[in-house]
């Protein structure tokens, strides 16, 4: 996890660290370094804007008085501490906002397809459970062959119900049910979503009408940290519809980029990440344990 960046980092500082002679750096000498830092981390997936604001960062502690070679290292780790700190908020802890407002309680995931949208909701399911909540699931992707009988699969092994319908069915319909049956059981329903792209303009209007009828408490969009820049593309597509971020399949990722870059570019905290196929592999986000891995 995280290799790419960690290693991206390490290098960048090397370079650094090279230019600093007994004397103040130059800024002509900085610049050339900020370079290949620029280059390092854009190759990790981090969004332009964000590799930018890191490299002034960088420049400022850098510049103007004297570092000493040993204080390199601490100086580049302090400007992406700043930077992360700023741009990649870890302020959403979806479990604790459904035990601070009790059931009845609605919460979508939503997404491209692939990203994990339904492997999260059973993982989500299993964490609320671990909370003493009931949670029933909706299977609101009901596009997508074989969607219904895999989220039933889970909701089997999970001991949760599913509310289902037919595939090709109105997925509002489907939310309806599960958030009328939350109401009356006193659940919190996790609901489903069939993946979706910024160029499928009805299934974004189906996705609204969803949101418009089920009136969630809270919508997560989960992307893929494997989609690498597209993640730009999938906040885009989602912006205006979600509370945060849920970033998959971390454990296969080398780079960590996507995660910063969706976070920056939504401005939305990153609520939980994927790190694995069990249901236990749903962590809580966490900025500062975030940073400080990449400097292990
Ligand atoms: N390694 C890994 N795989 C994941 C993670 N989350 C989901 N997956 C896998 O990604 C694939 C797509 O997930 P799925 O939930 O069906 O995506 P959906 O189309 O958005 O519903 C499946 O093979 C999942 O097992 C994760 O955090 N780590
Ligand atoms: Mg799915």
């Amino acid at each position: 996890m995280l290799d790419g960046l960690k290693d991206a980092v390490k290098q960048a500082t090397e370079d650094v660290k090279s230019k600093v002679a007994e004397k103040e750096i130059t800024e002509e000498a900085l610049n050339s370094s900020l370079e290949s830092l620029r280059l390092r981390l854009i190759k990790q997936n981090i969004s332009i804007d964000t590799v930018e604001r890191i490299q002034d960062e960088v420049k400022t502690r850098m510049l103007g008085e004297k570092v000493r070679r040993d204080q390199v290292s601490d100086r580049i780790q302090d400007a992406f501490r700043t930077v992360l700190e700023e741009q990649v908020s870890d302020d959403l802890d979806p479990a604790e906002k459904v035990a601070e407002s009790g059931e009845p309680y609605t919460l979508y995931l939503v997404g491209f397809n692939g990203s994990g949208k339904t492997t999260t909701a059973a993982k989500l399911t299993n964490t609320l459970q671990q909370k003493e909540h009931n949670v029933v699931l909706g299977a609101g992707d009901t596009f997508r062959a074989a969607s219904i009988e895999q989220l039933e699969e889970h909701g089997k092994r999970l001991g949760t119900k599913v509310v289902s319908h037919e595939y090709e069915s109105d997925p509002a319909a489907v939310a309806y049910d599960a958030v009328a049956h939350a109401e009356k059981e006193g659940k919190v329903a996790v609901v489903d979503t069939a993946g979706r792209s910024h160029a499928d303009q009805n299934l974004m209007n189906e996705l609204e009408k969803m949101i418009e009828v089920g009136e969630p408490d809270m919508v997560l969009l989960v992307v893929d940290a494997l989609a690498g820049n597209d993640v730009e593309n999938q906040v885009e597509a989602y912006q205006g519809m979600f509370d945060g971020l849920v970033v998959t399949k971390m454990d296969v990722d080398e780079h960590g980029g996507a995660l910063i870059t969706a976070a920056q570019k939504s401005g939305k905290p990153v609520a939980y990440i994927g790190t694995g196929q069990e249901y236990t592999d749903l962590e809580d986000f966490d900025t500062t344990e975030f940073t400080d891995r990449l400097f292990e």
